[in-house]
């Protein structure tokens, strides 16, 4: 099965988002793997964002992440990544679409909620960042069989 990073940012966590993005993707039938509040230091913040590096928001984007605990999650499905790219929305809120946690739950560019990985490449990265092999959970889900054909 497919896995994808996600995690709630500080905003999110302070709103009390927590419980309503893990029930989205438990209703969805994804399976969850791993999960982790955390408050995240520098260097995996660094790291998770290194695309963004030379970017004019970088700095504010660093300090937002640090401002408080992030909620890490590692979520398992088939083509767990795109599905849960198009469950988060658009990066900016303000144009993410209505039913998307972006587009229910924020308005500004700079507060979008949640992160999740762009690409099984990404994800396969991200993962690394933030968990051990041994933190990732390997079981059987009951619904498994009638989720899938
Ligand atoms: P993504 O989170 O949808 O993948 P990216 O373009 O990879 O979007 O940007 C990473 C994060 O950087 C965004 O989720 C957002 O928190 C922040 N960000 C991106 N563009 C801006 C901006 O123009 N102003 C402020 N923050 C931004
Ligand atoms: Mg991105």
């Amino acid at each position: 099965m497919d896995r994808t990073f996600v995690m709630v940012k500080p905003d999110g966590v302070q709103r009390g988002l927590v419980g309503e993005v893990v029930s989205r993707f438990e209703d969805k039938g994804l399976k969850l793997a791993a999960a982790r509040l955390e408050l995240l230091p520098e260097e995996r913040v660094i790291e998770q964002y290194r695309e963004h590096l030379e970017k004019p928001f970088f700095p504010g984007l660093k300090a937002y992440i640090m401002s408080g605990p992030c909620f890490l999650m590692v979520w398992e499905g088939k083509d767990v990544v795109a599905i849960v790219r198009r469950m988060i929305g658009a990066t900016n809120p303000a144009e993410a679409a209505p039913g998307s946690v972006r587009g229910d739950f924020g308005l500004d560019i700079g507060r979008n909620v949640i992160h999740a990985s762009d690409s099984p490449a990404s994800a396969a990265r991200e993962i690394a960042i933030h968990f051990e092999p041994i933190e990732l959970i390997d079981y059987s889900k009951i619904d498994e069989p009638v989720l899938y054909e």
